[in-house]
């Protein structure tokens, strides 16, 4: 598939979750925007999935740790056909399987997330699942920046290293914002890299808009030298929409109709991503 093509997939996923969001009310808008190339990335071009059996034993797993920005991945799912398109619209309503965070009971998810810091923990338990098994799945799990001040976090990052869990890929939404401003004023987290790697993981820092660019990363990676593998994806939150990138306070927020018009056109006007 070519890079147009990726682009263009974000770019209809983008608009989607905007009008779901515009629809419930309610949403995470700033981090479903920053994450959304990278789902792409992970669903349309590495991961082994069947739309079609869900639960398929040999199926590469996915945890979206930042579990507050389901929206783009609900959208993702249902683009792939794990479940009706229509369905979409019903997200947050009353009696909807689609709730504001991931759960199991949707065709494609693994786990209920949310809890911020329960991801890697569940990544690392999937993966080390696979070794005892001798499966040959993957496990790839999504967090967030400002998710990296849950202990629990570390505590999965010690553990991969220590099961030599070279199944494994983490990627941080790097995007320098969590719920109420910068992730440096609120907890530092720089050096990043030296702090992954300190816990014993081959880490990598890349352009997480850049859809092709993490493809070929992913699909680079060794599977056989006993390290997980980490991706620092550098990140704008709320990525395409020009009066909601890198405003802290679309972390959590429903575009007015004027606004929604606004956001549509921004993204109809430059498809985001490389
Ligand atoms: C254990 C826990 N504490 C607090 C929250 C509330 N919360 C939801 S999102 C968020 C900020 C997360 O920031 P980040 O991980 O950087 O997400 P992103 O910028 O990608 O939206 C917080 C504190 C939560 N979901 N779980
Ligand atoms: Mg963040």
């Amino acid at each position: 598939m070519s890079t147009t093509n990726y682009r263009r997939i974000a770019t209809e996923r983008r608009k989607e979750l905007l009008n779901m969001i515009y629809e419930a009310k309610t949403g995470h808008t700033g981090g479903a925007l920053s994450s959304t190339d990278i789902l792409v990335a992970l669903h349309y071009g590495i991961m082994n999935i069947k739309p079609s059996e869900p639960k398929w034993a040999d199926r590469d797993r996915f945890v979206l740790s930042k579990g507050h920005s389901v929206e783009g991945y609900l959208c993702i799912l249902a683009d792939l056909g794990f479940f009706p398109k229509a369905e979409l619209m019903t997200f947050s309503k009353y009696g909807s399987r689609l709730i504001g965070h991931p759960t199991n009971k949707v065709p494609g998810i693994e786990i209920c997330s949310g809890a911020l810091g329960h991801g890697l923990p569940a990544a690392v338990g999937m993966a080390l699942g696979a070794k005892k098994s001798g499966r040959a799945y993957k496990t790839y799990v999504l967090m967030g920046d400002g998710e990296l001040a849950e202990g629990s976090v570390w505590e999965g990052a010690m553990a991969a290293a220590n099961y030599e869990l070279d199944n494994l890929t983490a990627i941080i939404d790097r995007n320098g914002l969590q719920i109420s401003g910068s992730t440096e004023d609120v907890m530092k987290l720089e050096q990043l890299k030296a702090k992954w790697e300190a816990f014993g993981w081959q880490v990598f820092e890349a352009d997480g808009h850049d859809i092709e660019g993490l493809i070929s990363l992913m699909k680079s990676f060794p599977q056989t030298n006993g390290k997980p593998h980490m991706i620092i994806a550098n990140t704008t939150k709320g990525k395409g929409v020009s009066f909601m990138e890198n405003v802290a306070k679309w972390h959590h927020g429903v575009p007015s109709d004027e606004q929604l018009a606004q956001a549509l056109a921004d993204l109809d006007k430059t498809e985001v991503g490389k």
